[in-house]
């Protein structure tokens, strides 16, 4: 019963919150700076996320709350459950283009992940996924995953990672670029990460997340059988940023062994 009802009312707050976001596309966007000019926030990501924490401290006060603007808890480990919220992923997108972001919910216990949310609010898509029932596109059941060969592959990765950065050295995946059938960049890891489910794209690779923007991707994406590991192959760490491999089985390998085994030896 708990968690059939934790699901059903984040995906009714999400959807709720999702209707908000539409409606303030006519209506003026305050636009702030956060660390650099290319760090924005916008009033509307604020308020979204002050939504979600009425709506679960209301409803479920001894739950923790991570949320990427900092209304909520200041937590240093994952004891107990706990809502992890993007209110608004890609804002970049959001501010300059409409679309192309999303809303991302994710409640964990004891650090597994329960329910994943990701919405796509502008399309109407909710991808979603309960532990061990499988992901679903709104009402569509995804089918897991199938393997597929490098040279056949669509992988999403930000150009960032293939110029000078203080990263990764840019030598490592310009021949994964040269390699595969085709890169995208949709600028919204929680997408990204849905796209990979869905078999739109067959990996994702970046080199800083926060928790709450990978935390429902990671759910939804494990119940397809991708592969969701750091760069370096090891598992992700809800408390703190993280390199992001999002793949499909089979890829995973062969990726890390043909290009990250050197990023691997010299992180
Ligand atoms: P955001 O829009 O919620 O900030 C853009 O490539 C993707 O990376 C988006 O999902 C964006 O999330 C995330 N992102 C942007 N800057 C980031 C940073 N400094 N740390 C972690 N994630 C970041
Ligand atoms: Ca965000």
């Amino acid at each position: 019963m708990k968690w059939s009802e934790i699901d059903a009312n984040a995906k009714k707050w999400t959807r709720e919150a999702g209707e908000r976001i539409r409606t303030s596309f006519s209506e003026e966007l305050l636009i702030h700076t956060k660390t650099s000019p290319d760090d924005l926030v916008t009033n509307i990501d604020r308020e979204t996320e002050q939504f979600f924490i009425e709506k679960i401290r209301e409803a479920y006060p001894d739950h923790q709350i991570l949320g990427e603007e900092g209304f909520g808890d200041k937590l240093d480990k994952l004891d107990g459950t706990v809502w992890i919220i993007d209110p608004i992923d890609g804002t970049t997108n959001f501010i300059h283009q409409q679309r192309n972001f999303a809303i991302s919910v994710a409640v964990y216990e004891d650090g597994i992940g329960k329910v994943g949310l990701i919405y796509d609010v502008v399309h109407d898509e909710l991808y979603h996924a309960k532990i061990g029932e499988g992901a679903y596109l709104n009402d569509l059941k995804l089918p897991k995953l199938e393997e597929v060969a490098v040279e056949q592959a669509i992988i999403a990765l930000n150009a960032t990672w293939i110029t000078e950065n203080k990263r990764i050295d840019p030598n490592i995946l310009a021949p994964l670029v040269k390699k595969v059938r085709g890169t995208r960049s949709y600028g919204s890891a929680a997408l990204e990460m849905a796209y990979v489910a869905t078999g739109r794209i067959d990996a994702y690779l970046t080199l800083r997340l926060s928790p709450w923007d990978f935390a429902a991707g990671l759910i939804i994406v494990n119940e397809v059988a991708g592969k969701v590991t750091t760069l370096h192959g090891e598992e992700l760490n809800l408390i703190g940023q993280n390199s992001v491999f999002v793949c499909k089985p089979g890829l995973h390998e062969e990726i890390s062994k043909d290009y990250l085994a050197k990023f691997q030896k010299n992180p």
